[in-house]
């Protein structure tokens, strides 16, 4: 069968493109775990464009919240053109019952263990509905295929993306991640991870793991085993990693360069709902001068519009940012994602302001918070950014970061920078939609934006026999 794998584009401003963007990882597992007999070509939308007038026989698609709305126009484009379609990813995971309106087939939670039956029952035309299984061992995937895309004549991307882990102990109230890949945390072989490495000549590693550390001895393990192969590598991870002295100097030694750390509130009341976060903030300012004295940079995740939260917080992490020179950051919108805890609470509490789910993403204001309103929210979370990435700012805590990666710091910066001027008109024109509505949510209201965008709210349970066993 000719096999085509999308991850499909972005539509709004995001700092994530060029040189700064993290290559999509799904679509060369995808790529590994397709059996060899089949002709596979991977695209990533952001790269290159979907080759829709050519016949495929099935379409794999990957959903995000954001990109929902994209992956369903080019689910029905797919299956127009006779194409089986397929929709799997976090947005189809927590949603199947929305996604299966555009496709004939959804993957709730993981690929491995179940995409190798589902080609098999797309060949002899009895593809069912849905499919699933849980925790699949990791020990028994392929090598991810890097190479089926087309365009391999195209510079290839800056950093090479690699997941050593998947699962998380917390349960944020934000976070729908443990219902991808539930609780325990479950290991990549590190041989695995080597031969991935040498085979792609890969220099800069991005680790997409939620935290690196996590597993205090298979990481010991994998940063001597990375120590030979002269990479220089990032994640996420947490303060008690930063400060664990022996994990961090291994992790120094195997060629770590940056890691990307959910301070998420300078508020420790707010910070109380996330277990990871639970930390005092001296500890927090003790990791970012550690990073910095060890020249590694120290990229903090900030959410904004926690309910313990009053408009005195921007000042706060404002100050606080500046006090500890802090090189980088990603500043969010706290975001109600469909699949969590917090959509739940909020959609009880009525307020949800929408499910038009091309405005999930992260910076627009989709619920009314408690101690603001959501224009009032999003203005002053502009300011933050006016503020923070201001070439004063960049300027001030630039002393601090000459050890560190100054090319690295001011490309960052300066990609934030501009895409705070991007976002005003994208406010304007979000908050025009959103008065239009008049307040009342209708999924006639909320289509007439997105003809595509399904508004079917969250999933009811299975029907019984809809679903393939576990
Ligand atoms: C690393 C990461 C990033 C990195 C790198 C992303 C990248 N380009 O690879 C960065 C920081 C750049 C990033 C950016 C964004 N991210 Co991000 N990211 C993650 C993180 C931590 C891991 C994602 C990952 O790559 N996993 C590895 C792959 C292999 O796993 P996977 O995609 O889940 O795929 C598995 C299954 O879902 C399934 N599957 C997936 N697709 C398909 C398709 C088919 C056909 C099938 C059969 C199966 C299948 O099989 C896979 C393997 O088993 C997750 C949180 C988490 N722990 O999951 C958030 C997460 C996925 N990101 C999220 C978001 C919102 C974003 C942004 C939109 C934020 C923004 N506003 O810019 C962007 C968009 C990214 C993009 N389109 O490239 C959300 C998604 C929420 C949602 N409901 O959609 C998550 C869950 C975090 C959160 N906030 O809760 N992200
Ligand atoms: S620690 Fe990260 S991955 Fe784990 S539940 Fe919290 S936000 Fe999600």
């Amino acid at each position: 069968m000719r096999i085509l794998l999308i991850s499909p584009k972005k539509d709004f401003p995001d700092v994530g493109r060029g040189w700064l963007r993290v290559p999509q990882l799904i679509l060369p597992i995808l790529a590994a775990l397709t059996p060899s007999e089949h002709d596979v070509l991977t695209i990533d939308e952001e790269d290159e464009p979907v080759p829709l007038d050519e016949h495929w026989d099935v379409v794999g698609i990957s959903v995000m919240t954001p990109t929902a709305a994209r992956a369903y126009e080019l689910a029905s484009v797919m299956k127009r053109n006779g194409a089986k379609v397929v929709l799997g990813g976090v947005h189809a995971s927590v949603l199947p019952h929305e996604a299966a309106q555009f496709a004939d087939a959804v993957v709730v939670g993981e690929a491995e263990g179940v995409w190798q039956e589902l080609l098999d029952d797309a060949r002899r035309n009895r593809l069912k509905k849905l499919y699933h299984h849980w925790q699949p061992d990791l020990s028994e995937s392929p090598l991810p295929a890097r190479k089926k895309r087309r365009s391999l004549f195209r510079p290839a991307p800056y950093v090479m993306s690699i997941m050593a882990s998947r699962g998380c102990p917390f349960d944020c109230e934000f976070c729908c991640s443990n219902k991808i890949y539930g609780h325990k945390q479950r290991h990549v072989p590190i041989e695995h991870i080597v031969e991935d490495i040498e085979r792609n000549g890969a220099k800069r590693i991005a680790f997409l793991d939620n935290n690196i550390g996590g597993g205090r001895s298979y990481a010991l393990r994998l940063f001597t085993a990375l120590k030979p192969l002269n990479v220089s590598w990032s994640s996420m991870s947490t303060p008690g990693f930063i400060l664990d002295d022996e994990l961090f100097d291994a992790a120094l030694r195997s060629g770590l360069k940056g890691l990307f750390v959910g301070v998420e509130s300078v508020e420790p009341e707010a910070r109380k709902k996330m277990p990871k976060a639970l930390l005092p903030t001296q500890l927090y300012e003790k990791a970012i001068q550690r990073c910095r004295s060890a020249g590694i940079v120290f990229h903090a995740s900030l959410v904004f519009g926690f309910d313990e939260e009053t408009p005195a917080v921007f000042e706060r992490t404002l100050e606080f940012l500046l006090r500890n020179s802090v090189p980088t950051i990603s500043p969010c919108i706290l975001t109600p994602y469909p699949g969590t805890r917090l959509y739940d609470r909020l959609t009880r509490e009525g307020r949800i302001l929408h499910t038009n789910w091309s405005y999930y993403e992260q910076t627009s204001v989709c619920y009314q918070p408690k101690n603001m309103g959501p224009e009032e929210l999003a203005e002053k979370y502009l300011d933050f950014r006016d503020k923070f990435f201001s070439y004063s700012s960049i300027m001030q805590r630039a002393y601090a970061q000459l050890s560190v990666a100054p090319a690295m710091y001011l490309g960052i910066n300066l990609a934030y920078r501009r895409r705070t001027r991007l976002l005003r008109e994208y406010f304007r024109n979000y908050f025009d939609w959103l008065r239009q509505q008049k307040g009342v949510q209708t999924s006639q209201g909320i289509q007439a934006l997105s003809s595509v965008s399904a508004d079917t709210g969250p999933a009811p349970p299975l029907a019984p026999g809809t679903a393939s066993p576990g």
